[in-house]
């Protein structure tokens, strides 16, 4: 089978899957943004559907106050005895530093319950049931030594802490040992983690153990995947060589229905030199056991075009291709009652900041997508390709400033907003790159009608149309894709979102009527049927 990485592109960091019977769900860090914990669904690991978010209540993600990139880092899912449980994170979402909970669910497209807090400092938290039925955590943990791996056992469905924390594994010597995951397999236990850090340096290590508790012998040929030694900046034009992911780290394994064993792991695709913008991105590669040790995709960097033996699920097309499905996105806001799947607030809404009434309403607030904790009227969904088509038809009224944004951070956005100025509408393109601001010059827009907006983007930037009813669309201004770069920012853990916002004066509305999001390049030209 041939298949195309990224297998879920966009900012979808973190991947953590399970299988149950001929299905995989998996889960990805969400951050500031809301409902978090998106959840896929594949029925052969190659053609994921969103199916919905974990944490869809208040009470189970509370952000306010939270930073950009606190909030859910790295979650695992896991299914026993039965059940579903994802644990994670909240970076400061109950004023405590760190909180790591777990949620439960008979069925994985939920509902899920309430959090059950844990007593455990540290990040990236998961669960591994033993033979006999005992569930252990493992996570980052502060050993003697330093940063390291700690495992103890809970009870995951009340919480209770039933042994102290132990350092299991300090790791082959790379910065921040981390994303931690243990499975038993032919006897032995195998402890897979992060190291290096999750920006050029970062790789994926294992160790094993006929013991729980160790001690772990570290795998003869780690790191088992990484690409920290490759060239980032030049491209293909350049280099024959050349491979577009770096950053490789932080998976999860797991077998599907036929004993083949698979990894999924994040990777970046820098665009210019060493900066990314639309976030670390799910992968997939192939995994073969040799000595009782698991080889990545036979050693082999990983590629766009994958090549392995085909999962069971798979459909094959005649040049040996898996059906993938398609990430654009169609929306008319006339015909439904609630954001898809795959739609994000920045923190949760106000009450009224976004409903349905013949259209998406959104309603601005005191908060706007400069303020640094806020909640701003804002409804996203991630950038997943760079060359992208969006478009969206608004009607705001005159004290509003609403439109359409490339936004990563609230210090990092291009909004391109319909204005009124001495009584006429106007749109503008508004630039923030950390503390400097930039407004294109006024665009006018006659009538009284709706007005459509349009972003194009390609791997260097974005350019920006607006256009009345009846008229020709006009470029409004263009923008950089590298000032909207993870590394512009000093490190986020996010990536660039497509959304719809609406801000100015409080109360004031704009009604969306549609949204499109269209990638070209993408082969398979519409949703894969599962
Ligand atoms: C996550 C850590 C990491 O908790 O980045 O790449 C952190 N890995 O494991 C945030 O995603």
């Amino acid at each position: 089978m041939k298949y195309r990485n990224p297998v879920i592109p966009g900012f979808y960091p973190d991947p953590s899957v399970c299988r149950v019977g001929e299905d995989f769900y998996l889960v990805n860090s969400s951050f500031e943004f809301f409902p978090g914990v998106p959840l896929y669904h594949s029925r052969d690991l190659v053609n994921w559907r969103q199916a919905g978010h974990v944490l869809t209540r208040e009470s189970q993600l509370p952000l306010a106050g939270v930073r950009a990139s606190g909030g859910i880092y790295a979650p695992t899912i896991r299914e026993h005895a039965g059940r579903y449980y994802m644990i994670t994170t909240n970076i400061g979402g109950w004023h405590t530093g760190a909180q790591n909970f777990i949620v439960h669910a008979q069925d994985p497209l939920g509902p899920w319950s309430e959090p059950v807090l844990l007593d455990q400092e540290g990040i990236d938290p998961s669960l591994f049931w033993d033979d006999d039925e005992a569930c252990y955590y493992v996570g980052t943990h502060q050993g003697e030594k330093g940063s390291c791996i700690g495992q103890f056992q809970l009870d995951p469905d009340t919480g209770a802490r039933l042994t102290e924390t132990r350092p299991i594994w300090y790791g082959t010597g790379g910065k921040c040992p981390e994303g931690p995951h243990m499975y038993k397999i032919g006897g032995w236990y195998y402890l897979m983690i992060a190291e290096g850090g999750t920006e050029y340096g970062h790789m994926e290590t294992i160790a094993r153990s006929r013991q729980l508790w160790g001690p772990f012998e570290s795998c003869p040929h780690n790191p088992i995947l990484t690409h920290r030694n490759l060239m980032p900046g030049f491209d293909a034009m350049l280099d024959p060589d050349y491979v577009e992911f770096q950053g490789t780290g932080h998976a999860d394994l797991v077998e599907d229905s036929a004993g083949g064993w698979w990894l999924v792991f994040h990777a970046i695709r820098p665009t210019q030199g060493q900066l990314h913008h639309i976030g670390r991105e799910t992968m997939l590669a192939p995994v073969e056991w040799v000595d009782g040790w698991p080889v990545v995709n036979g050693g082999q960097l990983i590629q766009a075009v994958m090549e392995a033996k085909a999962t069971p699920g798979a459909r094959l097309d005649s040049q040996g291709f898996a059906a993938q499905g398609s990430f654009s996105v169609e929306e008319d806001f006339t015909q439904v009652q609630a954001l898809p799947a795959g739609w994000a607030h920045l923190r949760g809404q106000k009450p009224g900041g976004c409903r349905f009434e013949q259209g998406l309403v959104l309603t601005a607030g005191e908060d706007s997508l400069d303020s640094p904790l806020g909640s701003p009227s804002f409804a996203g969904v991630r950038q997943r390709q760079f060359l992208a088509f969006v478009e969206t038809e608004l009607l705001p009224q005159p004290e509003a400033q609403a439109g359409l944004t490339v936004f990563h951070t609230h210090q990092h956005h291009y909004d391109l907003t319909l204005v009124q100025r001495d009584g006429q509408r106007a749109a503008l393109l508004r630039k923030r790159v950390c503390d400097m601001v930039t407004e294109s010059a006024l665009v006018p827009l006659p009538g009284e009608g709706p007005v459509t907006l349009q972003i194009h983007s390609d791997k260097q930037g974005y350019r920006f149309f607006a256009k009345a009813q009846g008229q020709e669309p006009v470029l409004v201004g263009q923008g950089l894709s590298q000032l909207l770069s993870t590394e512009v920012m000093a490190g986020t853990f996010t990536g660039c979102f497509f959304g719809l916002f609406c801000q100015g004066q409080p109360g004031a509305q704009a009604r969306f009527s549609r949204f499109t999001c269209r990638y070209s390049g993408e082969e398979s030209g519409g949703p894969a049927p599962q």
